[in-house]
């Protein structure tokens, strides 16, 4: 049987996060995906910013720094440039990652830094109670959006492709054993790679949005989430309000540690 407990800063328990809150699934198979790369638990580094997402490595016993609300991509740019031997994994809520740290995002697909980023993408502000974020679906309630949301939403799988990240993947919490490979896939990439993990969030978003339950959000997740190869033979109509999941971005492209080696002739 797989032992957790190795992984986790026991003293940190109880987490927390909500009873069925899809963020357990994530850090299970975040663990497990560690675990059969073979990382030294002392050579890994996990980076988030704020929110409940972002609570994942206070958890994790690994190195790990909690930084500011959407700046954890530059802190865990700091540490891989200063010691590019680490793993380095970058985690993060939706708002954390493309409200406040939209910035970084782009700029780090831009460059191509040899860093992957996992997002937690609920489609809302779960920590400070279901505020609207820029992946909130037109329609949608929120604590901010009471007659529904007005603003259209990012989607933001295809943000960092067309910002230049060089591997982007996406599936969902339901997906949970697909979630553990794409992980390993993208942990591994050389270059900057983003897996948008698709996430309920019961209490922020669930109970204003006709899905109270945990599993009315996995279910949703299971009917909507179409794996890419199916999801590119379907009509438009077909994919009305459905999303496709899997590796949907792959390049081989310099990443910047090898541009910047190259450049001040250490490669
Ligand atoms: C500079 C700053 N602004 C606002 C906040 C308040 N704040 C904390 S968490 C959060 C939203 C987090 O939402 P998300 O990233 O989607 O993560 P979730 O909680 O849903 O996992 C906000 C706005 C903050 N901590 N710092
Ligand atoms: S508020 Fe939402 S995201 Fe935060 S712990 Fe609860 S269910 Fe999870």
């Amino acid at each position: 049987m797989f032992n957790y407990d190795r992984y986790l800063r026991k003293g940190k328990l109880p987490h927390i996060w909500c009873p069925g809150c899809g963020y357990g699934i994530i850090f299970k198979a975040m663990i497990r995906a560690i675990d059969a790369l073979g990382w030294d638990k002392n050579e890994t580094v996990l980076a988030s910013g704020i929110g409940c997402a972002s609570r994942l490595p206070g958890y994790a016993d690994f190195n790990t720094i909690h930084t500011t609300h959407g700046r954890s991509i530059p802190f865990a740019t700091g540490i891989k440039l200063a010691n590019p031997k680490l793993k380095v994994v970058v985690m993060g809520g939706d708002g954390d990652m493309s409200a406040i740290g939209g910035n970084h995002l782009i700029h780090a697909c831009r460059r191509n830094i040899d860093l992957p980023l996992v997002i937690f993408n609920n489609n809302i502000y779960g920590m400070t109670g279901g505020q609207f974020s820029p992946t909130t679906p037109i329609g949608k309630k929120a604590t901010t959006a009471p007659y529904g949301m007005t603003e259209n939403a990012f989607d933001i799988s295809a943000l960092s492709i067309a910002a230049g990240a060089s591997f982007v993947a996406r599936v969902t919490s339901f997906h949970a054993k697909q979630m553990e490979e794409l992980m390993k896939q993208a942990f591994q990439h050389k270059g900057f790679s983003v897996l948008e993990i698709i996430t309920g969030c019961p209490t922020g978003y669930g109970r204003r949005n006709g899905q109270p339950e945990a599993a009315d959000q996995l279910e949703w997740q299971r009917a909507h989430g179409i794996p890419k190869l199916r999801y590119e033979k379907m009509s438009s109509e077909e994919r009305e309000g459905k999303f496709s999941i899997g590796v949907l971005h792959d390049e081989e492209k310099p990443s910047y540690l090898e541009t910047y080696d190259k450049a001040v002739g250490l490669a």
